[in-house]
């Protein structure tokens, strides 16, 4: 017999889904929340194939809160589903939302209350498919769109662009797609896996493009630099245009050139002495859809043009992007605008780097025992803070010795700030936790209008901005606990 390296319960998984989307197919006029990353977004796009023929309202969120459950209880709904959030706040739902008649969470956080059926007033009906509760790992084997493509069985394409989007590929060496998305979604979907040279842009952006902006790794001599990386390519003989002189991209190539475009740049780094574990990243596993338009054909771009127009708040563009019922020529319209969105926000990330070294120049970064704090007021943009802290992780532009966290003001909010944290793979490794940390402190500090979650290695939450600095020093004392414990 073979037995699988790890056991998930999969028949009372599948059991609680089949119990979720009976709920679901009965609900008249459902109000569907979601997060507005890319995996919130395809879990929408699961769920409007779903409901093609009822009418349904989409409620786009950063996250929740009570202050954001008080509003949407203002619609009174009788129908609600969670999708990508709602886990974390199962107490503020019970709050705010008892009126509604079924409330449905279809999430991959980890819950606060690790039930099915966590205990609510009476009259609502309420259940939570929650991968942790069935023995999956939230973080790396199922994303909340996954959850959604468990239940309805439709769209598994959006679910692997939900996995992708939250970066569930990277705790395999070689990029690859593990657990549910690998067993039961994968094969169910029109993707293809393959290995390949895993390059950002490789299906859309000219050869040299897409060298210029390589950060990860970073390429001495060609990362920023289009004229080097046009001399490069010549130098190995690629050809840079095809035979009607439009731009190759990287998929453009064919088999051989691939390889002498990756034999030049191992060679250019191990020149440079650039350690192995550094590049070793360039070839992995790419996940593709061949049909797809250009834009969304690779799924790592996919997943950045969605989050792209979640974080500019362009909501109803990407709606239509992962709405394939809708018309043809409504969705490439919506397509096209989602490219120009994209456009502007790597123009804002870039900005946000170069802000996040002034502010560094400026000294504004605290050094605690166990982490790296950085507040930088208003000058870097609450919606894109955490993934600019991600970028400098892979920059190496805050020290990444010890688990880093950004605070930044919240443009919405008034008095509040928002932190994003981030931990290498590493930290995980000696014990830290991010989600465990951010929330406990949270409780501690007993900041009942605030909010903390995510997963252990990347976590944010939302608090007074009086309270930061000891929000802070409480977050540093729990990894610090966390480390010793483990130690
Ligand atoms: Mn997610």
């Amino acid at each position: 017999m073979v037995v699988s390296e790890r056991s998930f319960f999969e028949d009372e998984f599948h059991e609680a889904c089949e119990l979720a989307r009976n709920m679901i197919k009965e609900m008249e006029y459902p109000v569907i929340i979601t997060h507005h990353d890319a995996d919130g977004i395809s879990a929408s796009g699961v769920l409007m194939s779903f409901f093609k023929k009822e009418p349904i309202k989409i409620v786009v969120l950063s996250g929740f809160d009570p202050v954001r459950a008080m509003k949407i209880s203002k619609l009174r709904a009788e129908n609600i589903v969670f999708l990508d959030l709602g886990s974390g706040q199962v107490n503020t739902i019970k709050r705010y939302l008892s009126g509604a008649q079924k409330i449905v969470i279809l999430d991959h956080h980890k819950p606060e209350i690790a039930e099915f059926r966590p205990d609510f007033p009476r009259k609502t009906e309420i259940v939570q498919v929650n991968a942790h509760l069935f023995g999956l790992d939230g973080s790396k084997e199922i994303s909340g769109a996954g959850v959604a493509y468990a239940v309805t069985k439709l769209r598994p394409e959006l679910a692997l662009v939900g996995a992708i989007g939250d970066m569930q590929f990277r705790y395999h060496e070689k990029g690859r797609l593990v657990g549910y998305n690998y067993t039961h979604i994968l094969p169910n979907s029109a993707v293809e896996e393959r290995l390949d040279i895993t390059l950002y842009g490789r299906e859309t952006r000219p050869i040299y493009v897409t060298l210029g902006y390589c950060t990860e790794p970073f390429l001495p001599g060609l990362t920023g630099d289009k004229e080097a990386c046009l001399n490069f390519l010549k130098s190995l003989r690629i050809p840079l245009k095809d035979e009607y002189g439009g731009w190759k991209t990287i998929a453009d190539l064919a088999p051989e050139e691939k390889t002498k475009l990756v034999d030049g740049l191992v060679k250019l780094l191990i020149r440079n002495g650039v350690p192995l574990k550094k590049y070793k990243s360039l070839v992995g596993f790419v996940y593709r859809l061949p049909n797809e338009k250009p834009f969304l054909r690779d799924l790592r771009e996919y997943s950045t043009m969605l989050n792209a127009c979640g974080r500019l708040k362009r909501y109803e563009v990407g709606l239509k992007v992962v709405q394939y019922d809708k018309n043809v020529y409504d969705r490439e319209k919506a397509i096209r605008e989602a490219a120009g969105v994209l456009v502007k926000y790597k123009k804002m990330l870039a900005e946000g780097i170069k802000a996040l070294n002034d502010v560094k120049k400026g000294g504004l970064i605290e050094s605690l025992p166990n982490i790296t704090a950085t507040y930088v007021k208003d000058v870097i943009n609450d919606r894109i803070v955490g993934v600019v802290l991600g970028m400098a992780l892979g920059g190496r532009i805050i020290d990444f010795k010890k688990p880093a966290l950004i605070a930044a003001d919240m443009t919405e909010q008034e008095g509040m700030v928002k932190i994003s944290a981030r931990a290498l793979k590493e930290h995980i490794k000696r014990g830290v936790n991010l989600r465990e940390a951010l929330v406990k402190a949270k409780n501690e500090l007993k900041l009942e209008k605030s909010e903390a979650g995510g997963h252990d290695i990347a976590a944010g939450a939302i608090i007074p901005k009086e309270k930061l600095r000891e929000y802070i020093k409480h977050v540093d004392e729990k990894i610090g606990e966390q480390i010793m414990w483990r130690a």
